[in-house]
């Protein structure tokens, strides 16, 4: 009973996949064509790369080393320790020696400035191709392929890579799986659309575990404890309550000896209170500046927020820096989130 069940939704799945293969075949015939014509070829995505950034590269090279097409993956920052276990980590580097690249594919990029160290590398290129799903900031590259409907960068480019019947291995539908997982934030988040499920069953069949993906990206070291702890202790409600923000200062980030990334995730939890509309962490993770990171349940549009102080993102996830004090800036996007609620009543009177 249970085998012919799992059969009938094998076949479910692909029936669906068949009649909603977009981007368009046109596009991903070119796509493929660059790639395989091309001999050397450099794999980058944004800096402080996330899951769906290094799950769509690690991905593409798995299959660029399966056909015997040389290539490098160069990015800004190191992955942190969160997404060491994705195969193939050790690719990712921070330089390369290598020279001529005659193609560079760039993935979750939606303005050159946000490739840090590794622009001078894609610009050195032959050819640049962009795969992204973010609203563009700054337009780049040569050839793009860009679906801000889809949920993240990996699920556009298991999506090219079954319109060219790409055997996709374990490893690729494992990178690939996580980039959707993370950026879904657990397909939780407004973005879990139905072809984000269909493209995860896709790559479930393929070989990629779901359910250790989801342990590994949502596990927690002890240092992030700390950090979650002190966060939740110092946020300051606002707007009725419907607006909740916390900090963490420098000083806590070294007496902790914590960096950025072990406070990931933080931001969500203070989304997740009931009767919150929007939410936002500062981090002041240098003494100069002060790295923001906004969240907003759906329907609502933070994005706005975060372009004002020339940061970017989604409506329901954005982020920016601000070069302020800590509490100037918490007070700054304090304020910023009451304006949005006033604006909404006002709409709504
Ligand atoms: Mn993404």
């Amino acid at each position: 009973m249970t085998i012919l069940q799992n059969k009938v939704k094998k076949r479910c799945y692909r029936q669906i996949l068949g009649d909603k293969l977009i981007p368009d075949q046109n596009l991903s015939n070119k796509f493929f064509n660059y790639l395989h014509s091309a001999r050397n070829i450099l794999i980058s995505m944004h800096l402080n790369p996330d899951g769906d950034a290094l799950g769509s590269a690690l991905a593409m090279s798995h299959y660029l080393d399966s056909i015997k097409i040389k290539n490098h993956i160069v990015c800004h920052n190191l992955p942190h320790e969160g997404l060491r276990f994705l195969p193939g980590i050790e690719k990712v580097k921070t330089f390369c020696k290598d020279e001529a690249f005659d193609l560079s594919v760039v993935f979750d990029l939606n303005s050159p400035s946000r490739l840090g160290n590794a622009l001078s590398y894609v610009q050195s290129s032959g050819r640049i191709m962009i795969v992204d799903h973010h609203p563009v900031e700054q337009l780049f590259g040569d050839f793009r392929i860009i679906d801000s409907s889809a949920c993240a960068t990996a699920s556009i480019l298991t999506k090219l890579f079954q319109m060219h019947q790409v055997n996709i291995s374990t490893d690729m539908a494992t990178c690939l799986l996580t980039g959707i997982v993370t950026d879904t934030g657990n397909f939780r988040n407004a973005n879990t659309t139905s072809e984000a499920l269909e493209s995860s069953a896709y790559l479930m069949e393929q070989g990629a575990d779901l359910t250790q993906i989801v342990s590994l990206t949502t596990q927690r070291p002890k240092k992030g404890i700390t950090l979650l702890t002190y966060a939740l202790e110092h946020i300051k409600y606002s707007g009725s309550d419907r607006v909740a923000v916390t900090n963490i200062p420098y000083h806590v980030f070294k007496s902790t000896d914590t960096e950025e990334f072990h406070s990931e995730g933080i931001v969500n939890e203070l989304l997740s209170i009931s009767g919150v509309e929007y939410a936002a962490i500062l981090k002041e993770v240098s003494k100069d500046y002060v790295r923001v990171s906004l969240r907003c349940l759906n329907g609502l549009d933070v994005a706005k927020i975060a372009a004002k102080f020339g940061g970017g993102g989604h409506k329901q996830a954005s982020g920016c820096i601000i070069e302020e004090d800590l509490s100037t800036a918490t007070e700054m996007i304090q304020e910023e989130f009451i304006k949005c609620l006033e604006l909404s009543i006002s709409k709504s009177q």
